[in-house]
């Protein structure tokens, strides 16, 4: 499972596990309250010290949560580990631009141009204040923070064009920090490396 899968299984179980339970409770609620109402149940039953009752809502929903952490826990951990083979690029935020920087030293300006099937680590840090950069298409989200270097990974199994944002508040300019990842062939990103830089 790929950690794009992975988080979006977190999203839809956390979701669906939740929709269950509203709907569930509600209707649970509604019947309650049809039944037990006081023409039809004048005197209401006792419950305390119900052992059975008491240790069942108790697990029950331990189990639940464990198990939306266990769904959570596993997609992070796959949001966390970088293959060997990843190439990297610097990351630098800075109020209010993206620099992208290559291992051949080219520097690249608000465009992050990486070659397809390859996976790539992006070591992230700030020039100046608490930036974080958000990556939708590939579920990352990372802050970006001056002296604290972070990191984060994604694979492309396709060419494509997607949007990276600024999503920590960080000036005047903040919704102006934006910036395009660019999926290209191995080829074309061959060429594009060799130019130089912006
Ligand atoms: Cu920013």
């Amino acid at each position: 499972m790929t950690p794009v899968q992975g988080v979006d299984l977190a999203f839809w179980y956390i979701l669906g596990i939740s929709v269950v339970l509203l709907f569930g409770i509600t209707a649970v609620m509604v019947y309650f309250v049809v039944r037990f109402r006081r023409s039809r149940h004048p005197v209401a039953s006792d419950i305390r010290d119900n052992y059975k009752l008491e240790i069942l809502w108790t697990i029950i929903p331990t189990l639940i949560a464990l198990s939306m952490f266990y769904v959570g826990w596993h997609s992070y951990l796959g949001l966390r580990a970088v293959p060997d083979d990843a190439m990297n690029v610097a990351v630098e935020a800075q109020m209010f631009s993206w620099l992208f920087i290559y291992e051949n030293d080219k520097e690249s300006e608000n465009e992050l141009v990486v070659p397809v099937g390859r996976a790539v680590k992006l070591n992230v840090s700030s020039v100046d204040v608490l930036h974080s950069l958000f990556i939708a298409a590939f579920r990352i989200k990372v802050d970006a923070i001056k002296g604290i270097p972070t990191y984060a990974w994604f694979y492309a199994d396709k060419v494509g064009e997607y949007d990276i944002q600024c999503t920590e508040y960080c000036g005047v300019n903040h919704s102006a920090m934006v910036a395009k990842l660019r999926i290209v062939p191995q080829e074309e990103f061959e060429a594009w490396l060799a130019e130089d830089g912006n």
